[in-house]
């Protein structure tokens, strides 16, 4: 089996968590896209659901599978929210935001009962920092902002090198919120919550990709099966 046949197990395995009348988060990324094609094989069968997207993109994938979709304005409350996630630690806590769209995912996320996350087995982290932490900042002052994230990070125990993500011809990659990311290669994020709790003091800082206590379960595929991990 392939990377991304693990990532179809996870997903077919998270659907079975979908109840009818349902409120969902759709998340974002590669292993999220097969548990959106799911839910859209679902509500051709007549399953309903209600649907809130953690990005454009996946806006548009689930209105081309007719899923219905709302706001977070009108359904403020969500039962369950199933996302990808670029590592995951053996205490669920996740780091996110490869995809760029870790603002709406964590808000979504938070509006939700429950928070499932769907990966192939290569996510799995006994520390994190084995991925960059992405960071979401505003354009001002983008650069004392930078200096901010890394001497705040420092006294937080982590230290690496921080880089603007870069999109298309090499210009700023810019979020659906119109915001920029940093990404930043702190190879071992001993204290999570201390990391957080440094960069939640950075003016420019919108969010970051450390997604604590949100995550109650773990479905994760590799060559040995679907493995579940939680609390
Ligand atoms: O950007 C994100 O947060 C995505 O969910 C990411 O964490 C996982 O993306 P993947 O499933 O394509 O690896």
């Amino acid at each position: 089996a392939t990377v991304a046949g693990y990532k179809a197990a996870a997903a077919k395995a998270a659907i079975d968590l979908v109840k009818p009348g349902m409120r969902l988060g759709l998340g974002t990324g590669t292993t999220a896209a097969p548990f959106v094609e799911e839910v859209g094989a679902r509500v051709r069968e007549g399953l309903e659901v209600i649907c809130v997207p953690t990005s454009e993109a996946t806006r548009a994938h689930a209105a081309a599978l007719n899923i219905p979709l709302t706001t977070l304005d009108d359904t403020p409350h969500l039962d369950l929210t199933v996302d990808g996630a670029d590592e995951i630690d053996d205490q669920l806590r996740l780091i996110k935001g490869g995809g760029g769209a870790l603002l709406r995912e964590k808000i979504v996320a938070t509006a939700s009962e429950r928070m499932v996350v769907i990966a192939d087995d290569s996510k799995l982290s006994k520390t994190l920092g084995s991925h960059p932490l992405p960071i979401e900042v505003v354009r001002f002052g983008l650069n004392p902002t930078m200096l901010l994230i890394q001497a705040l990070a420092a006294e937080a125990g982590c230290e690496g090198e921080i880089r603007l993500r870069r999109g298309e011809g090499d210009r700023p990659f810019v979020t659906d919120q119109g915001n920029l990311i940093v990404d930043c290669a702190f190879p071992r994020i001993a204290e999570p919550e201390v990391l957080a709790f440094a960069l939640a003091r950075v003016p420019g800082v919108v969010e970051h990709g450390l997604f604590l206590g949100l995550c109650d379960m773990a479905i994760v595929a590799g060559a040995n099966g679907v493995k579940i991990y939680r609390h």
